[in-house]
This record gives structure tokens, sequence and C-alpha cells, in this order.
């Protein structure tokens, strides 16, 4: 399934004049408050976010799995499905990959297909919590921390194979997310397992080449209900740390408990120049991986602005690795992610209208009240204009989703692929 540009172009006819009112009023109110448009426009249009490769079927719980039809069944399809949604958004030109849920039977043919689709190979993901059939050892008391020797180079030895992957396909980065832990007081000793996490991490550290960077995602609980090794961004920091300059925390937005300030992490994070990149999704209770912004959506926008403070004031931090990471239990895989972009694109929007000097000076007078007012002042704009400018210029849809289901997309996947296929993932 491809989406022909001109579909798109025939598309946005209808909504073009609408849309160039909006523009226009909202462009002439931002430059008079001192705002240049047309560069945030520009960072909006080169803002690229990685796709999941998981996320391109149906999610699902031990309570049951609801299929939408039409799911990708192999690497190929998945970078279709993308291809359809950077063509609608303009705005996930890239996949990260999950292993071995995704290895490549054929390299140059999977990388032709996402060249000609404009899709970079982002972070490589391993796969340490489930144990392969063939696999001599078992990872179910962990794997990088386990207290067998044996099962740990196993676990190594799969991240080192991991890295040769994502090599071959133009990866920059490995993710290494654990699900080490326990479920009961006394099951494990803590700092075992933790200085075995770290000499683990090491061995695996100096299979980077030079130019990748190692991302050490964090989360508290599941699956493991006791403890977890690599628990929060203290651990990961530390951890990042006891590898080396390549190594930084990834911060996925589901991995915190309750009401935990997120953006204060993200800050401290780029201020020590290892913040590496996100996971983005969005949580009521616990690891809910749900649709961006649809449950905190404020809560995004201040770490957006964390990120723009960061990107204007931490040379220190490199540039960030943008992905999502989302499981889809009751919406169409591809019209959640669509939402998804479009949330991240709103919370980076707003946040670049904030008037950082104007927060600072507030900030120095501890003038609580004007604090607020400017940020809640570009968060109450409604800036859909400028996210519909930026695809626009690119070749994109006006409105991603009503196009997606304008063009009938989900009904032509079912006619192409039938209702039976699966796509690998959680
Ligand atoms: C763990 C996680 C991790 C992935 C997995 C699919 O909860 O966030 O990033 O490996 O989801
Ligand atoms: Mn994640």
């Amino acid at each position: 399934m491809k989406i022909q540009k001109e579909h798109i172009v025939n598309y946005n006819k209808k909504g073009i004049e609408n849309h160039n009112q909006n523009f226009d009023f909202l462009a002439n109110k931002l430059t008079n408050q001192g705002n240049d448009v047309n560069a945030i426009v520009s960072k909006l249009a080169d803002f690229q976010v990685a796709i999941p490769s998981w996320a391109l079927g149906a999610g699902g719980t031990r309570f049951g799995r609801f299929s939408f039809f039409g799911e990708p069944s192999n690497l190929e399809q998945k970078i279709e499905d993308i291809g359809v949604l950077h063509s609608l958004t303009q705005t996930a030109g890239a996949v990260s990959l999950h292993i071995p849920w995704d290895i490549p039977s054929d390299y140059n043919a999977i990388k032709e297909k996402a060249n000609a689709l404009d899709i970079k190979f982002d972070a490589v993901n391993s796969n340490t919590f489930q144990d392969q059939k063939d696999a001599s050892e078992s990872y179910k008391y962990g794997s990088l921390s386990n207290t067998s020797k044996a099962v740990r180079e196993q676990a190594i030895q799969h991240n080192l194979d991991v890295i040769k992957i994502g090599d071959k396909l133009g990866s920059k980065a490995l993710t290494v997310w654990l699900a080490d832990g326990s479920c009961f007081p006394g099951q494990n000793n803590f700092q075992t397992a933790f200085q075995n996490t770290q000499d683990s991490l090491i061995d695996i550290y100096k299979g980077l080449p030079n130019d990748w960077k190692m991302l050490v995602e964090y989360k508290p609980y599941e699956p493991n209900f006791y403890s977890t090794v690599i628990q929060d961004w203290g651990a990961s920091l530390m951890l990042a740390n006891g590898c080396g300059d390549k190594a930084y925390t990834l911060v996925d937005l589901g991995h915190h408990l309750p009401n935990s300030n997120i953006e204060q992490i993200v800050s401290i994070l780029q201020l020590k120049g290892k913040l590496g990149g996100f996971h983005f999704n969005d949580s009521k209770y616990g690891d809910d991986d749900l649709t961006v912004g649809s449950i905190k959506p404020y809560a995004l926008f201040l770490i957006f602005n964390e990120l723009v403070y960061g990107m204007q004031n931490n040379p220190q931090n490199p540039d960030l690795a943008w992905m999502i990471d989302a499981s889809h239990n009751v919406k169409d895989p591809l019209e959640d992610l669509i939402q998804s972009l479009e949330a991240i694109q709103e919370a980076y929007a707003k946040a670049l209208l904030i008037d950082q000097a104007a927060l600072k000076a507030a900030q120095i007078d501890n003038d609580v009240v004007k604090c607020q007012e400017i940020l809640q002042g570009a968060y109450r704009t409604d800036v859909r204009p400028l996210l519909e400018k930026a695809r626009l210029e690119r070749g994109g849809a006006l409105s991603p989703i009503q196009a997606y289901r304008a063009l009938d997309v989900r009904n032509s996947l079912i006619k192409e692929r039938g209702k039976n296929t699966v796509a690998t993932g959680l």
C-alpha cells in the first residue's frame, strides 16, 4: 500500500482556503508577539519521530488481543505502513526495530524500500526479556543481571548481534531495556544484580562502533513486581556513566511512578549531558502505552519546554533520539500513531512559543504568577495551523486522520493482506 502524492494534494484542496485564513491570522498574531513563524514551521517540519516496528499491529494484554485486520505480517509491510504514516504526516521519517521480532531477511531490499519511502533506521532494540526457542539459556531470572555467567554471556552476545544488524541498516544507536528484577523480597541481592548488569553493559559497550550511542532505558516495575534492576533515571544514569561517553539514558514517559516530575528529570539529565532519547506515549496508571497526549497533554508540553530550553542552553547534551513506544488495544494502530505524532508536534510547537528570556527574567524576579502566565499563554495557543503549514510544505495532508479515512487506507490494507495477518511485537 503506497499513498500517491496526488491523492494527498486532491484531498487537501477542500481545506486549503480555511487553512490559509487560520494560518495568516495566527502568523500575524505570533509575529506581533516577536516570534519567527518561519523558523518555527521549519523546526516542526524537520522534527522526525521514529515509529516502533513492534506497534503496527494490535497490541494486547494477558486478558486478550483484538485485531484490526490487514496487519503487516513481515518487515517489508511494516516499512510500507510507516511509509503511509510518513506520507500523510511528514514527521514519521524513521523506524526503530526490535530484534529478533524484526530481523531483515534481505538487508539491501529492506534498505532500498525504506530509502524509497524516506525512512531512516533509528535505534535498534535488543530483547533479553523473552526466551528464543533455540536458546540454550533462559532469561526467566534475568539476563544481564543473572547470577549465571552463561546466561549473562548469552544476553551480552545477543546485544552484540543486534548492534551488527543495526550497523548493516545504518542505525547509530542500541536501546537496552531489561525486564531484570524480582517479584519477592529476598529473591535478589540488589548489589550483585546491579554490578552484574554494569559489567555486562560494559562488555556490550566495548562492541559499540565509535559513532554509536547506547541508550539505557529504565522502568520501575513490570514484568517484575517487587524490584527492577534499572528501576529509575538514577540507576540508568549510573550505569551509563559506568560505561562511558557514548552511553545515555532513555526516558520512556510510561516508566515513572505516579506523579513523578518527568520534566525535572529531563531537565537535569540534559544539564548532565546524559539524555539520549525518548519513548513517547501516555498513561493514567502504569506503563499503559496509550496515545501520546491523550491523558496528560500539559505534562507533555512542560517536558517540551525543558527540551526547548535544553536545546538552546545545553550543547553538552547530544541530539536526541525521538521515538514512540505505544501499544494499541482499541484503536487502529495507524490512526493511534497519527494522533501521537500530532500530539508531539503540538507540544513542541507550543513550547517553541514560550518566551524563554521573559520566563527566565520572571523566575529571577520570583514573579511566580508571571511565570505561569508565560507558560500557559503559549499552551493556550491553537498551534494547529503551524503543524498544517509544516506538513503542507513537505507534501503531507492538512489533516492526516481525515485523509487516512477519506483514502480508506485500512480497508485497502485488509483487501491486500486479508483478515488473518498478525504483526510481530507486543
Ligand atoms: C518496555 C518497553 C521497551 C521495549 C518494550 C517493547 O516496557 O518500553 O522500550 O523494549 O517496551
Ligand atoms: Mn519503551
